[in-house]
């Protein structure tokens, strides 16, 4: 489908959220890459997009649409009138997938987002922020894993955001915190299964970074190295 969409991002995963729903929506759309090592997210014109100074973001015409799960709900209740990757505002699964979009969000993104910060990014080492983020983070995925226990998908029979945001988040948790997701039989077989989806495959690279998958793991790697090398500075 045309459209007049241009998508702000960098392939996060807070932004692999936007650019995955806009390709499960087979939406034609202009990327502008906003690399965040550079801090051009921060700049004047770009704050006029999304004042918070953080990807993802789109404008749409005049629209201009910030906060990942605010883009994902934009596209699909214009976008998504057969209801492929969303359910119909009403209905019970409607909450449901709302829901579950607002425990992302809310829970895993900011939690999960903490660990990366303080295992691969931090200025000192703290065992402590290191735990308390992990340890959430693993608390969070038990609530997703009893969730697809008792059905295929967050919000109910169907793939919708509610999935593609959690999954964004979760997939990168191996390779950048060494969670071992089989400690989670469910939430492993959702996430490999959504993995396989060709529109995640090609929205998970988007804008492309033309770092391999390799390349990622020994990032993170060297990442977790280096504050592994210095001493813990918490302070009771
Ligand atoms: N709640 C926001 C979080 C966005 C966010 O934290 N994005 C990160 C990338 S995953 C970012 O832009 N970081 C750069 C920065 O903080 O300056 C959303 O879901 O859109």
């Amino acid at each position: 489908m045309s459209s007049n969409i241009t998508l702000y991002s960098w392939p996060t995963p807070n932004g692999i959220k936007a650019s995955i729903t806009l390709e499960e929506l087979g939406l034609s759309y202009k990327t502008v890459p906003i690399d965040i090592s550079t801090n051009i997210q921060k700049e004047e014109w770009f704050l006029k997009i999304n004042p918070n100074g953080r990807i993802p973001a789109i404008q749409d015409g005049s629209q201009r649409v910030f906060e990942s799960g605010s883009v994902m709900l934009y596209l699909v209740d214009k976008y998504d009138t057969d209801r492929k990757i969303s359910y119909a505002p009403g209905s019970s699964e409607y909450i449901e997938q709302v829901s579950w979009l607002m425990f992302q969000m809310g829970g895993v993104g900011p939690m999960q987002g903490q660990a990366n910060h303080f295992r691969l990014y931090a200025g000192a080492r703290s065992d402590y922020g290191i735990k308390r983020y992990i340890d959430e983070t693993k608390r969070l995925y038990e609530v997703l894993e009893s969730r697809l226990k008792e059905s295929p998908y967050l919000a109910g029979d169907k793939y919708t955001i509610a999935d593609i945001a959690n999954y964004s988040w979760v997939r990168s948790a191996p390779g950048s915190l060494e969670i071992d997701l089989s400690e989670f039989p469910a939430l492993k077989k959702w996430s490999d299964e959504i993995g396989k989806r060709a529109a995640v495959t090609k929205g998970a690279d988007v804008p492309q970074s033309g770092r391999t998958e390799e390349q990622k793991l020994e990032f993170s790697k060297n990442a977790r190295a280096k504050i592994d090398a210095m001493t813990n500075s918490d302070k009771y």
